[in-house]
């Protein structure tokens, strides 16, 4: 199957920063990657502590295991790998960023009912600021989501915005201050559709989730691209590992003219004190936004009381 996208499409993510296509992943993909999700979260049974490979709930014990993300399951599964440079996504891809593409990184999110974990409002250009914005998320459903299972939440518009401030007490922390009001968030859009659907949102848009406290799990799986022209603002340095970064490659070729545009930047430095995954990040924020697991337990009100 090939995945089309229409000028239409194509205009609306120009000005909105986000597309939604239902059915876009085949189902027997979608039914290979539910299989190596599954294999690969029965690895964590035994951990006490997050890894280089799962990032575990704070309320995670070896008892009750509860891993919110595979950090890079690109890294130890070539299910993964494969989708990565499939038909499925850089036929949707080249329309939007061109005929040159890269492969940015991989991450599985995992909302399991009940109590999958939010994430703070943010950019994913606040982590890592390119030479010009050619930069997007791929989002792959792995279940049925909907309002109440903590669906990617998107603000339209917001990824043409400034350098939105991602910094509290002098160093990075990966989220937005709620109380700036730089953002309306009342605004937000829920990319929400049945298993199988491919999202795309913009490196700059601004987005967030709550809290899962249904019954049924949401897991994501996110892919970042860049246009084969954006490159990074941090780590390209002397030590840069050219080979790595072109074996990224997924479609067209690469190059070492990189393209300069005025975008709004500001970088993600010093690092965030609690490093690993944007969960930790986002723990060090002045001031949140959506209700954890945590406090939402600590504010259920005692029976009887
Ligand atoms: O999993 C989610 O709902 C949000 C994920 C996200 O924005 C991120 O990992 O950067």
């Amino acid at each position: 199957m090939t995945n089309t996208v229409s000028a239409e499409q194509v205009q609306s993510y120009r000005e909105n920063g986000y597309l939604v296509l239902p059915g876009a992943l085949p189902a027997e993909t979608l039914q290979a990657i539910r299989d190596e999700t599954d294999r690969i979260v029965q690895g964590c049974a035994a951990l006490t502590e997050s890894d280089g490979l799962y990032d575990l709930e704070d309320s995670h014990s070896p008892d009750a295991p509860r891993v919110r993300r595979i950090k890079n399951p690109v890294s130890v599964s070539a299910v993964f790998k494969d989708l990565t440079s499939s038909d499925t996504i850089t036929d949707i891809l080249r329309p939007i960023l061109g005929d040159n593409i890269r492969y940015h990184h991989g991450k599985m999110n995992m909302k399991h009912a009940e109590y999958g974990a939010p994430v703070e409002w943010h950019t994913d250009w606040a982590f890592y600021p390119h030479t010009n914005d050619d930069v997007l998320e791929v989002g792959i459903l792995l279940d049925d989501c909907d309002v109440v299972n903590g669906p990617l939440l998107v603000i339209p518009g917001s990824h043409t915005g400034p350098a939105y401030n991602h910094h509290t007490d002098g160093h990075f922390c990966g989220a937005m201050d709620p109380r700036a009001e730089e953002v309306d968030f009342d605004k937000a859009v829920a990319l929400t559709g049945p298993a199988g659907t491919i999202t795309l949102h913009h490196v700059r848009m601004v987005h967030g989730s709550s809290l899962n406290r249904s019954d049924h799990p949401r897991r994501l799986l996110l892919y970042g691209y860049t246009a084969a022209d954006a490159w990074p603002l941090t780590g390209a340095g002397a030590d840069f590992d050219l080979a790595a970064f072109d074996a990224q490659m997924v479609a067209g070729e690469p190059t070492l003219r990189p393209r300069l545009e005025s975008v709004p930047v500001q970088l993600p430095l010093p690092p965030a004190p609690l490093g690993g995954s944007i969960y930790e990040n986002q723990k060090t924020a002045a001031s949140r936004y959506f209700e954890t697991y945590e406090s939402a337990r600590d504010a259920e009100p005692v029976a009887g009381s």
